[in-house]
């Protein structure tokens, strides 16, 4: 088990760089140089200082194929035992299968990133029994049908519900409070409007008092609005830190962080005016 527990206390955001293992991603020439390719796209991103790597074998877009554990298995363990030959960079593991958390925890992981916050059978008592941090995300319906008119009462307060309840099942079923993440979900089962909305009243999660996490990075809100995506999602994700987002979720380390230390250097200079 890897302890974020020092990362999440520094004043900086941490960042979590996306490591997609999914056929379309990492497959064009045979398992073997599908792991290749999988670790150095890994360790360009920790050497563009990436805080965490997120490995995802699951594709939860609109329309994507189911993928059994077995697959997700097989696509992802390798990938996390190659990358822990060769950094020590803390790394997560997008999934929602009970399987991939338990494997992946005897491998030796920091965290789940479960866009279905620990809600299938068995997979808050394996977060549990690993002491494992676990980012809970709020998703309305299911990836495949959750753009279809998703509505709510008031956005932020349905998803302050969702989060109460699912910190204290985890609570209930073993998991320590501080070992929790609070995510939004930008874009799944949210229109234009709610994404935007969305970073807007960020701040409104803190009430929990739980490190929040942001995935803005390349979503459709952002390309519609901006024609340089990576620009626009690290416009995004600088709106999201000043609103208190500790972890940012981007494809783009090296241009978010240069985002970042822009602005941490200036809100350093004006608290130093005030002298
Ligand atoms: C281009 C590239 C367009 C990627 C869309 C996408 C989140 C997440 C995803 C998130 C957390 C994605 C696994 C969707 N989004 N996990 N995962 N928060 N915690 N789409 O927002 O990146 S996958």
């Amino acid at each position: 088990m890897q302890d974020l527990t020092g990362l999440l206390n520094r004043p900086e955001p941490l960042v979590m760089g996306i490591l997609n293992v999914t056929p379309d991603s990492f497959s064009d020439g045979g398992v073997h140089a599908g792991v290749d390719l999988a670790l150095s796209s890994a360790l360009k991103m920790v050497e563009q200082g990436a805080d965490i790597i997120d490995v995802g074998g699951e594709s939860t877009r609109p329309g994507a194929a189911a993928v059994s554990a077995t697959q997700e298995l097989d696509r992802v363990i390798p990938v996390i035992e190659k990358i822990k030959c060769h950094s020590a960079v803390p790394i997560s593991v997008d999934t929602s299968s009970p399987e991939v958390m338990s494997e992946a925890a005897s491998v030796g992981i920091a965290m789940i990133n479960d866009v279905r916050a620990l809600s299938r059978q068995g997979a808050m008592e394996i977060v549990a029994a690993h002491h494992l941090h676990a980012c809970l995300m709020h998703m309305q319906g299911q990836p495949g049908s959750m753009q279809d008119n998703p509505r709510y009462n008031d956005l932020v307060d349905d998803i302050n519900l969702f989060f109460e309840k699912a910190v204290q099942r985890c609570c209930l079923a073993g998991i320590s409070r501080d070992r929790l993440i609070l995510d939004p979900g930008f874009g799944f089962g949210k229109t234009y409007q709610h994404n935007l909305t969305l970073i807007n009243r960020l701040a409104e999660f803190n009430v929990h008092e739980l490190p929040v996490m942001v995935g803005l990075s390349r979503k459709s809100t952002l390309s519609r609005i901006a024609d340089d995506v990576i620009a626009g999602s690290v416009g995004g994700n600088i709106m999201a830190f000043l609103a208190g987002a500790k972890i940012l979720r981007v494809h783009d380390v090296e241009q978010t962080l240069s985002a970042l230390r822009v602005v941490r250097e200036i809100l350093r200079s004006g608290e130093e005016d005030e002298n």
